[in-house]
């Protein structure tokens, strides 16, 4: 699938506040404010991946998890820091790509 088509998808399900799949008015105010949410979380993802591999491993999560969901636990709840530790399920070999990280964080969330 392209991936500004996923990006569509992403942005239009979040917006979708009620499911009704249509976008109210004020649904649709939501997408500017997603998509800062996206852009937010792909600068985090950019953070954890300090060597720029384009996958975040599991050191390089380990580092920055705690920080990060101290810092977002008002937005971010601890049920999202769990699926992301379980990604990587104790392999530390295990890597995750930014889209991983994305459908994580956008999970049930609205
Ligand atoms: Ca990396």
């Amino acid at each position: 699938m392209e991936p500004w088509w996923t990006l569509f998808q992403r942005v239009r399900s979040k917006a979708d506040a009620n499911r009704d799949g249509k976008l109210t008015k004020e649904e649709f105010c939501n997408i500017a404010a997603i998509f800062e949410e996206i852009e937010a979380l792909k600068a985090v993802f950019g953070e954890m991946d300090q060597d720029r591999s384009g996958t975040m491993s599991f050191e390089e999560m380990r580092k920055k998890a705690v920080t990060f969901y101290t810092t977002h636990a008002d937005k971010y709840d601890g049920k999202r820091a769990m699926h992301v530790m379980n990604h990587y399920a104790g392999d530390k070999k295990k890597g995750m790509k930014e889209e991983e990280f994305l459908d994580i964080m956008f999970k049930d969330s609205c």
